[in-house]
């Protein structure tokens, strides 16, 4: 059996866990409330909403390489929450961990967040289209009829959900909902800046040959500046699809899972009990499509230099 190259679990030691997501891990590097944070993006896929026995090696790095490129790209039009994320700068008590950390973390500012995730459509997908399909509208945006599944809206919109803890999924909310949450000001604020990066992030793959269907957006506050966090316009928060082979009318193969999702449905899967392995081969053609993507988004063909 050859060893897995694959991070799938991190371990640093006395470090306090705050989090774990189905792909992240999120550390606190202090004493609370405010401390610094390490977010680290490991291997773990996920697929039909769960996260899969097999790890894909350097997908926490190429989608860690992959948000640093998107906050740089971004820093003149809005705040982000990275420090750094060179392992050089880190604390001296993380080096024993340096092989887990490098390239695929960072220290990032603790804010207050926003509990709505900030989702922009250019496209109608996803939860997005079966909305549609039932109320012509989504998020209380009332959509022309006649859109077929994958269709470009005529302009893109702000579909803001409700964060729901315990593993379901985000509730898709109206603005209004959100005012009530955040009031008037912050959701504006929250609104205009989403759209306004959907906008330069869109044009930007646009010139890669990449469509951007929709990606999810989120912030918080430090002191009064409103700061975009978390991961931003990876293929795990975003739907990118090749413009070569854009065809509406139906669902567009995942850029990146498709070969994944192709695998648990030849095999069966039931999608509830623990997910399966996968076969080396489906983990290389994953593998050489993430970094498909971070090659086509960035033009670079080293995740290091
Ligand atoms: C924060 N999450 C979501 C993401 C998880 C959970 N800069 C920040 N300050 C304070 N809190 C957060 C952030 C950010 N980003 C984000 N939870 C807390 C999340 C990934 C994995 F387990």
């Amino acid at each position: 059996m050859p060893s897995d190259p694959s991070l799938r679990q991190t371990d640093l030691g006395e470090t306090p866990l705050l989090a774990r997501g189905k792909v992240r891990d999120i550390y606190a590097l202090g004493p609370a409330p405010d401390s610094d944070l390490l977010f680290i993006a490991t291997d773990r896929i996920s697929a039909f909403d769960h996260v899969l026995a097999t790890g894909i090696p350097d997908k926490g790095r190429i989608l860690t390489q992959l948000s640093l490129f998107w906050f740089n790209f971004l820093r003149e039009f809005v705040p982000n929450h990275v420090i750094t994320a060179d392992v050089a700068e880190y604390p001296a008590s993380l080096a024993p961990y340096r092989s887990q950390l490098e390239g695929r973390s960072m220290i990032v500012r603790r804010l207050q967040m926003f509990p709505v995730e900030c989702v922009v459509r250019g496209y109608i997908s996803g939860s997005g289209w079966k909305d549609y399909q039932a109320t012509g509208a989504i998020c209380g945006i009332d959509l022309p009829a006649g859109l077929r599944e994958s269709d470009q809206l005529p302009q893109p919109i702000f579909t803001p959900a409700a964060k729901i803890n315990t593993g379901g999924h985000d509730e898709n909310i109206s603005y209004q909902q959100v005012e009530k949450i955040l009031g008037p000001v912050h959701s504006d604020a929250l609104r205009t800046l989403s759209l306004e990066i959907y906008d330069r992030a869109s044009k930007h793959a646009a010139s890669m040959g990449l469509i951007l269907a929709d990606t999810k957006f989120e912030f918080g506050i430090l002191g009064d500046q409103i700061i975009l966090a978390d991961e931003v316009l990876t293929p795990d928060s975003s739907r990118y699809w090749p413009a070569d082979a854009y065809s509406p009318g139906g669902p567009q193969p995942s850029f990146d899972k498709q070969f994944v999702r192709d695998y648990l449905e030849s095999i069966r899967w039931n999608k509830q009990t623990p997910a399966p392995a996968l076969p080396q081969e489906i983990v290389a053609r994953t593998r050489d499509k993430y970094l498909e993507a971070f090659h086509l988004i960035t033009g670079r063909t080293s995740l290091t230099a």
